[in-house]
């Protein structure tokens, strides 16, 4: 039986509004501003969620579920605005309401700020994952940092990117909740003061330590129609006391400076490093504070209704999303040892049974080691731990391998101690601390188990798992392309809202023509919006009927950008050279923010932009290519972005993109992908059909013989294939900068070993014309009407695995093991 949907009060609403107008700003609605408006619909809309957010604390507390604890340094959630009102089921009444009320729903959505917690795939992940549990009905926290200031924003000066601060809280944010009465303390260096209790005991006492107060703010993630609402707590540090300038001596006057010092750093910045690890002591301090405080409450909360610690692990879960959390594990052993009084065995126990690890990355730069001096230094009780967990692993090491014939156990402990080289490895504190290691698709989780982490799933098969991730199809299609949702509705009924799968029935339309002149004529609107906004942003004009081929995602060589517009290069000088040759029409879409200290991709951008400028004002190319770079690209033109993509690049070198998750929600709303046998890719194509995506480039195994060997020669592509050469010379021929040598770092890396790296790092020669052969491919089919709907619309119909309500149930059944909690929905 169909259930009921939620219900919404539109003039309740309505009155709200008019009143949070007054009593926040003394104002009428003629009176009020946009900003004002938005945050007095935001503060009605919470007096809806929150009645929904007591009923399911109130279920959870009533019925005990399992929780997990997502713990994570990123969530990045975009705007809560419109995303609530369609898990609510309220954005048709609240768009009537505001209709009513002489205001545009999406001009008040766009008065929302669009929190950046994250940089990229990894937070975004996270907030998908919030969604899909929510909508599972599963009880779960998200556990983060509420940083001041989130993602920068980017600006573009002279094809230049500049980052400007985020100031999200700028007007404070009207969906969260501060709770200063579950703030909670956090200790960093000092001393281990160790002696014996009254009762014997070895205590462990740290001194002499500076402490913040962290105070948690909760964000509802509001599950769809179901009423359940989860909860988003992100930690903020205030100092402990309150400075009294007079009431302190000297010593203490240094020391609450400090505390008031160290508070007000620790929240104040998100690291804008994708993929790469800065190393830096606040970035520690930032995990243990966020995790000391998550660990700290999640205890306490299992405690509130049970007693036997030691069962711990049987109502809660935590995921540490990537090696960021790891310091989880020694904080659990020592809230348990020295708070509870666990023995060291117990205590482990209890650790393992809890935690579980995610690897989202092969990238080495992004797998994080901190010096010991600095970690012991920092958090001198913690490192104590870690140093006797990393004991009793290496003795289990030489117990494991000792007399084994063939086996170098020296190496193996190299290759696994937690402790190394002066250095405390997270990634392996995590595997060896829990007892779920996952990937994030199949090919990734293989390279793990067959590569990166081979001896770890040597010694222990069992933790290794897959979680190929998912994307929430709530705001991927039914937020951002609201046209495609209604008509995907309209063709199978709508409970692929809450189970992809159903999208397979779209397999039904894919031959009907009326079906694919409508599918068609949808994209056709999207990219006329994304025209609209381009126009406005970039004062550039781009035909709609224009393939719109789309590379969104963050700026890093191994996602090669720049074998992309090197191609765009390539194929404006043929233009130039063959004017009368058939061209069918290419708007080339970028979007990327670049790590702030990362050169080579700030040069990228430069490289996009200068292109961009070139081709866009020259006459010869009659419109035929378009190259258009999208400012500051984040999640709210995101959804505008996808909805409008024809081709969804996703040309990474093979092996190093762990799974990508812009390629699902391309592959969702139509768009057919161009890509490497990478990450998920290999999953989409294995979906929808070689037929209907465009494959190219080395594999995966290529890639890693290549790497193995030493073997490649990029100089010899250059001197041997024209186009490539032609490609490259154009780098600094002065084509695209009067300054011929501004893009000569981009040529040297391509052909010279340049700082320890190899020429050509990422394959970009090599791949060159079977990527031009596949963009060659892409012309053809898409001159061909029929065929071209055709594969869009099996791209759509075979998106059903692709979401992350599917992840989460995987997580959960092999996993997490979560009940369901029975919320009566109203
Ligand atoms: O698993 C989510 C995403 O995480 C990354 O963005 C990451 O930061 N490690 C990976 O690069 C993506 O491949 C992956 O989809």
């Amino acid at each position: 039986m169909k259930k009921k949907p939620l219900s919404f009060d539109k003039d309740l609403f309505k009155r709200s509004v008019l009143y949070n107008v007054k009593t926040l700003y003394r104002k009428t609605m003629e009176e009020a501003t946009p900003q004002e408006i938005y945050q007095a619909a935001a503060y009605a809309i919470k007096d809806a969620i929150v009645d929904h957010w007591m009923t399911t604390q109130k279920a959870a507390a009533e019925q005990d579920p399992k929780i997990v604890y997502y713990m994570s340094m990123e969530f990045l959630m975009g705007r809560a605005f419109g995303n609530n009102l369609i898990n609510l089921q309220a954005y048709k009444p609240v768009k009537e309401a505001l209709d009513e009320l002489g205001l545009d729903v999406n001009l008040v959505e766009d008065q929302e700020p669009d929190p950046a917690l994250g940089n990229g795939g990894l937070g975004r992940l996270a907030a998908c994952f919030l969604d899909s549990l929510a909508t599972l009905g599963y009880m779960a926290y998200g556990c983060g940092i509420r940083y001041k200031y989130g993602m920068f924003r980017q600006q573009i000066k002279d094809g230049y990117q500049v980052e400007v601060p985020d100031t999200w809280l700028e007007n404070g944010n009207p969906f969260e909740l501060r709770r200063s009465e579950l703030a909670k303390e956090v200790k960093f260096g000092g001393y281990v003061n160790m002696f014996t209790d009254e009762y014997g005991r070895t205590i462990f006492r740290q001194e002499g330590y500076q402490v913040v107060r962290a105070v948690p703010y909760d964000l509802p993630v509001i599950g769809y129609g179901n009423g359940v609402v989860d909860t988003l707590r992100i930690w903020d540090a205030e100092p402990i006391q309150c400075f009294q300038l007079d009431s302190f001596d000297k010593g203490d006057y240094q020391k609450a400076v400090e505390q008031e010092n160290l508070a007000s750093q620790l929240c104040e910045v998100l690291y804008p490093n994708d993929n790469h690890i800065a190393g830096k002591e606040l970035r520690l301090k930032q995990q243990y504070f966020f995790i000391s405080a998550s660990v700290q409450t999640a205890v306490q909360r299992y405690l509130r209704n049970h007693d036997d610690i030691r069962k711990l692990y049987e109502k809660t879960v935590f995921q540490l999303n990537d090696t960021h959390p790891t310091v989880a594990v020694a904080e659990l052993m020592r809230i348990l040892m020295d708070d509870y009084y666990l023995s060291w065995d117990d205590a482990w126990d209890v650790t393992t049974k809890t935690c579980c690890y995610t690897n989202h990355t092969i990238m080495s730069e992004a797998l994080e080691k901190w010096p010991v001096d600095l970690f012991q230094r920092l958090l001198p009780r913690i490192y104590q731990i870690v140093d006797e967990i990393n004991r009793r692993f290496v003795d289990q090491i030489m117990r494991t391998y000792s007399g084994s014939a063939g086996i170098d156990v020296q190496a193996k402990i190299r290759s696994m101690a937690i402790l190394y080289d002066n250095q405390v490895k997270m990634a392996h504190l995590a595997i060896v601390g829990g007892h779920s290691v996952n990937g994030v698709a199949k090919l990734h989780t293989e390279i793990l188990k067959q590569r990166e982490l081979k001896d770890f799933y040597e010694m222990m098969p069992e933790k290794f798992n897959n979680k190929t991730n998912g994307i929430t199809q709530r705001r991927f299609l039914m937020h951002a392309n609201p046209l495609l949702a209604d008509w995907v509705t309209e063709k199978i009924g709508d409970d692929w809202i809450t189970d992809l799968s159903q999208m397979d029935k779209l397999k039904d339309f894919v031959n009907d023509k009326k079906a694919q002149a409508e599918f068609m004529d949808i994209k056709l609107k999207n990219k006329q919006r994304l025209a609209e906004y381009i126009l406005e942003h970039n004062g550039v004009k781009v035909d709609p009927k224009s393939i719109f081929d789309v590379q969104v995602k963050r700026l890093h060589e191994y996602k090669r950008q720049l074998l992309n517009i090197l191609t765009v290069m390539y194929k404006y000088h043929d233009i130039k050279s063959h004017p009368n040759k058939d061209f069918y029409p290419k708007t080339y879409i970028f979007g990327a923010k670049a790590a702030a200290g990362y050169l080579t991709a700030k040069l990228t951008i430069k490289l996009i932009n200068s292109v961009a400028e070139v081709i866009n004002n020259d006459p010869d190319i009659k419109g035929k290519i378009k190259v258009v770079f999208i400012e500051d690209y984040r999640v709210s033109n995101a959804e505008l972005i996808f909805a409008a993509a024809d081709v969804s690049e996703q040309i990474s070198t093979a092996s190093k993109e762990a799974s990508g998750t812009g390629n699902m929600k391309m592959m969702l709303n139509g768009a057919v992908t161009i890509g490497t046998m990478d990450g998920a890719n290999v999953e989409i194509v294995n979906e929808v059909g070689e037929e209907n995506a465009f494959i190219f480039g080395l594999s995966s195994q290529e890639v890693m013989e290549y790497e193995k060997n030493g073997n490649y020669n990029p100089m010899d592509i250059y001197n041997s294939d024209p186009n490539v050469k032609k490609a490259l010379d154009m780098l600094v021929d002065g084509t695209f900068s009067k300054d011929k040598e501004l893009f000569r770092p981009l040529y040297n890396c391509l052909l010279n070993k340049v700082g320890g790296n190899r020429a050509d790092q990422y394959f970009i020669l090599k791949d060159f014309e079977s990527y031009l052969e596949a963009q060659k491919k892409i012309s053809d089919a898409y001159a061909d009407k029929k065929r071209w709907a055709k594969m869009a619309l099996m791209n759509t119909a075979c998106c059903g695995k692709f979401s992350s309500d599917r992840t989460i149930q995987e997580y959960v059944d092999e996993v997490w093991h979560l009940d369901k909690l029975n919320v009566e929905a109203k």
